[in-house]
Order: structure tokens, then C-alpha cells, then sequence
């Protein structure tokens, strides 16, 4: 049992969850040492949700709300970590979810969709419907439904590896990543990039949007004036700067967080 005061509590909570993921067969080893690499990150970002986080989150919510087709893309990392906020972001948004592996078993697949039933999902897609193909993709991820990520204009994939972001793009999709490396292929190539943990960040997406659909009518008209105004590149060198800035910081004996919201 985790003792709530213990300096690193929150940090070993997330921990358990993803080792509870896989004892649960829902995560792979592989995400064990995903997670790690996202730890590292986190320390150096100082583990908490930061402007430029807050500024992409907030383009993420305006590309939810103006896409036709949009789908959220489903890992085990994903469905151990934040399973709950996943179902009332498609809820939110009308997206479609499906389960999308890059150790792809069927079983875990269904293990996965049977987490997000739990919480209150219907439909989930990336089981036995998984049988189109995105040519380019050289791993199990290349398998899709052509009622989900194959059809969408917008796909969200969180926590992801390599080269299917640039596929998706080459076919023509909007792809919105959560990666706590802003150094990642993904990170790189995706259109909108949140350079946070996926535990904070998730929350805030659904905050976002809400807030941004309260407008009532002219919503969608604000949420595309977002999106004109968003720069991706930027944001990606505002979190290499941020690093930057921190160690140099520390390094002269300031340990404080810098840039939270
Ligand atoms: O469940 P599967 O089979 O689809 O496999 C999932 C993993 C995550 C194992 C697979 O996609 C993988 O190997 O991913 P990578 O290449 O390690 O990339 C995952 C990225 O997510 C890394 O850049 C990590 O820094 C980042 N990351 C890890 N944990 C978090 C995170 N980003 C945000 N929040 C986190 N909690």
C-alpha cells in the first residue's frame, strides 16, 4: 500500500497502474519501459501541465470539434492509465474509439475493449473489424477498421511509437498526439503535439472542449480561430526551451517549477 505522503506518491500511483495493467494482461513489458522514458520526461518538464501544454490542448479541443470523423485510438498504456477520461472524451466529442496495438494480440485487444465497456463505452472498434490494412505501417498497428481509423479525418494517438503518424498524415489525417517526449517521431510529425502527462492532460482536453462548446452557437467559428492561430513547431521548441531553461536553473541550485498553469 502507498503511503499518500510519501515525495514521489502520485509518481509511484501511476506506476502501480501501469504494472496492475499488466498483471491484467491490458500492457505489454514494452510499456513498462514506455512509461519509464514518460517518467524521465515529466521530471525534466517538472511534472506539471504547462502554458504551451495548455496551448495545444486547447487546439486539440478545437480539432475535436470541428472534425467530421473523428476516432481515438486506443493502446494498453492508454487503457491503463486513463480508461475512464478516454470514454467521456468520445462521449464529448461523438468520436468512435478503437483499439489499436503495436503488439497486437486479439486477446489483448479485447481485454482492452472490455476496460473501456466498463466505463460506459458501447462500440469498440480494432477486434475482429480490424481488417483493412494502411500499407505503410510496418507493424501490427497497420491493421484497422474501415469503419474507424481508416475512414476518420481526425485521429488522436496517445502515448505512441514511431512512423504511424506519418502515414496517417501522407493519407491525409489531422493527427493529434499526447507524447511527454517532444523530441519523438510522433511528437514531431503530428499536427497538434500536447507535451504532457497523459493523466493531466486528458482532464484538461475535456475541460477544453466543454468550455469551448459552452459558447453555444458560433462555437465551431471559435474553435476553427483557434486552430488558424496554432503552431505546432512552436510549441515543440517552447518545450525544448523549457527543458533547456529548467536544468540550466537547477543546475544553479533553483529547483522550482517554471511555467505551470
Ligand atoms: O500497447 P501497445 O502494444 O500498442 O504498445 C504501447 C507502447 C507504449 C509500448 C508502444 O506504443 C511504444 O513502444 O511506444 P514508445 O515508442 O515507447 O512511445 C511512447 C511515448 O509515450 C514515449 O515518447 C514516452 O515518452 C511517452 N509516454 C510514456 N508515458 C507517458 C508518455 N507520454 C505522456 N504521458 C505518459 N504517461
Amino acid at each position: 500500500m502507498l503511503d499518500p505522503r510519501h515525495p514521489r506518491y502520485h509518481s509511484l500511483l501511476l506506476r502501480e497502474k501501469i504494472v496492475e495493467g499488466y498483471k491484467r494482461g491490458i500492457v505489454v513489458l514494452e510499456g513498462l519501459i514506455a512509461h519509464g522514458r514518460g517518467e524521465c520526461f515529466d521530471y525534466l518538464i517538472g511534472e506539471c501541465t504547462t502554458d504551451f501544454a495548455l496551448e495545444a490542448i486547447r487546439a486539440a479541443a478545437a480539432a475535436f470539434l470541428t472534425a467530421s470523423y473523428p476516432v481515438i485510438s486506443v493502446n494498453g498504456n492508454t487503457a491503463a492509465l486513463v480508461s475512464k477520461e478516454i470514454v467521456e472524451l468520445a462521449k464529448e466529442t461523438d468520436s468512435l474509439v478503437e483499439v489499436n496495438l503495436f503488439h497486437r494480440t486479439l486477446e489483448r485487444s479485447r481485454l482492452i475493449a472490455d476496460v473501456l465497456k466498463k466505463e460506459g463505452l458501447e462500440k469498440v472498434l480494432g477486434l475482429e473489424d480490424a481488417v483493412a490494412v494502411i500499407p505503410e505501417i510496418h507493424s501490427e498497428r497497420r491493421r484497422v477498421s474501415p469503419e474507424g481509423i481508416l475512414k476518420a479525418d481526425l485521429v488522436f494517438v496517445p502515448l505512441e511509437d514511431g512512423d504511424r503518424t506519418e502515414a496517417l498524415r501522407r493519407l491525409g489525417k489531422k493527427v493529434i498526439t499526447i507524447d511527454l517526449n517532444p523530441l519523438s517521431r510522433t511528437a514531431r510529425a503530428a499536427d497538434i503535439t500536447i507535451v504532457d502527462n497523459i493523466v493531466r492532460a486528458m482532464p484538461r482536453l475535456i475541460e477544453e472542449i466543454k468550455k469551448i462548446k459552452s459558447l453555444g452557437e458560433g462555437y465551431k467559428e471559435y474553435a476553427r480561430e483557434i486552430l488558424s492561430k496554432y503552431n505546432n513547431q512552436e510549441i515543440l521548441s517552447r518545450a525544448l526551451r523549457h527543458i533547456s531553461r529548467r536544468l540550466e536553473n537547477i543546475a544553479s541550485g533553483i529547483d522550482e517549477k517554471i511555467g505551470c498553469v
